[in-house]
């Protein structure tokens, strides 16, 4: 089993709604890229696996995770895109920056979920270290980019079934 695959095994994952023709936008902060870049591979091949198409899969830089908030909603503004990931990873320090910037993120990433009506998913990684957050990104403990990419197909079906 892949570290992808016990990621997953948490989720119900049968039964995902056809994507074939959705476009979806996923924001990869670079601060930490070498934690992010797993975190994009994870969801990049999880959507391509579902039956994503490569053309429909568009990347975009932020430059840390605090700026993943205004990059979302750059992204939900357009027309053609049906959903957002935003990756990131806020690694505890010495002071309490990371409380501020995880907090802002998710609070931002809400606010830009609701005004736009779109899944905009929060696949950002909020460990105490290095350690913790490589085993999230394709370690022991799976994959955050594989679990948010699920999580906004999985929005965008039940946006089919409720909205
Ligand atoms: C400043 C900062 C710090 C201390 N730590 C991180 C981090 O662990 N992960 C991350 O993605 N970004 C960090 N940043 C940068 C902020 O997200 C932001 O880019 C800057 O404060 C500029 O707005």
């Amino acid at each position: 089993m892949s570290s992808a695959d016990k990621n997953l095994s948490v989720f119900k994952t049968e039964g995902l709604p056809d994507i074939s023709s959705k476009k979806f936008g996923i924001l990869v902060a670079e601060w930490n890229t070498e934690v992010t870049e797993k975190l994009f591979e994870g969801a990049y091949q999880t959507l391509i696996n579902n039956g994503a198409s490569p053309e429909n899969i568009e990347r975009g830089n932020v430059p840390g995770s605090f700026e993943l908030t205004l990059g979302a909603q750059w992204f939900a503004e357009r027309r053609d895109i049906d959903a957002v990931i935003a990756l990131g990873v806020v690694i505890q320090g010495e002071t309490k920056h990371n409380d501020y910037i995880n907090h802002a993120v998710a609070q931002g990433i809400t606010n830009v979920s609701l005004k736009s009506g779109k899944p905009i998913i929060f696949g950002v990684l909020t460990p105490n270290n290095m350690e913790q957050a490589l085993d999230r990104a394709g370690g022991v403990h799976g994959n955050k980019g594989d679990e948010a990419a699920i999580t906004a197909i999985k929005m965008l079906g039940l946006y089919n079934q409720i909205a």
